[in-house]
């Protein structure tokens, strides 16, 4: 089976409310070899775009909504005990959806993915204040600060965030994703003081393994 056939399948599950077999879906993509970030690039995060499609639309209520997005989460979870995960090789990240986001999975696929590629992950999901990040990066010193953000009208915490972290001395590399990052509006995050915008969690750990490689 293709993965468009496993997304399909997926997709179906979640809209039937049929969680076992959303479940069983997973399975058998797993069984049938296929990796396990391709199912969370290719199946999970397309799947739940539709599901937003189709609630934009006023096909799906919220509660519907909500409930496609439980089962992928707790899909999410276990998917995640089976990433296979380099060792640490002592790069520290933290990712974070910005101030005022409430959108999670993007952010926690990020993680999964830097982790999977032998990075230190502090995996602080959404909404912590901006002053507590820079608490948190004053005194880690992490390589890389994440951030993830969905929603337009999330943007003044993106500038709150990034403004406050180019003040930080070290200032750490700084990655802004998610869906507001479209073509036209990449620039704006450079603007606000992002050093690279990238959608792609796997993209990113490629570029981030020439940027910021490995020490020693
Ligand atoms: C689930 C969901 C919610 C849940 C979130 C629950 C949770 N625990 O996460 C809840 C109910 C809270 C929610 C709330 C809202 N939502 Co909502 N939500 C969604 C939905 C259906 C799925 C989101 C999701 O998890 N997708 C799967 C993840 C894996 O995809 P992703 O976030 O895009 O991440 C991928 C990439 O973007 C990338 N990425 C993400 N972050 C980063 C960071 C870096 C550094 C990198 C490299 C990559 C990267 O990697 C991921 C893998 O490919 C989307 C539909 C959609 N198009 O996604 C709408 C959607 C995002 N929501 C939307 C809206 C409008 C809202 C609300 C404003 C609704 C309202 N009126 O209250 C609020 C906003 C709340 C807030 N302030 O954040 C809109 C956003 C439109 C916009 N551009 O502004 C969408 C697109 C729905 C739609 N079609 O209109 N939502």
């Amino acid at each position: 089976m293709s993965l468009d056939e496993h997304r399909t399948d997926f997709l179906d599950a979640l809209l039937a409310r049929d969680s076992a077999r959303a479940r069983g879906v997973v399975e058998a993509a797993l069984e049938n070899g296929t990796p396990v970030p391709d199912l969370y690039l290719s199946v999970l995060a397309p799947a739940l775009r539709e599901v937003g499609h189709r609630w934009a639309m006023g096909e799906l209520n919220v509660a519907e909504e909500h409930y496609a997005t439980a089962i992928a989460q707790s899909i999410l979870d276990g998917l995640s005990r089976r990433l296979p995960r380099a060792e640490r090789d002592g790069r520290l990240a933290v990712v974070t959806g910005t101030p005022g986001e409430q959108h999670a999975l993007g952010a926690r696929m990020v993680g999964d993915f830097l982790e999977a590629d032998g990075w230190e992950v502090i995996q602080l999901g959404p909404g912590v204040p901006a002053e507590d990040l820079f608490a948190l990066v004053e005194r880690e010193q992490p390589d890389l600060v994440a951030l993830s953000t969905a929603t337009a009208g999330a943007l003044d915490g993106v500038a709150e965030v990034l403004g406050g972290l180019a003040r930080l001395s070290p200032r750490p590399f700084v990655v802004a994703g998610g869906q507001v990052w479209t073509a036209s509006t990449r620039s704006t995050a450079l603007e606000l003081g992002a050093d690279h915008v990238e959608q792609d969690p796997r993209q990113l750990v490629a570029y981030l393994y020439e940027r910021i490689p490995p020490p020693g």
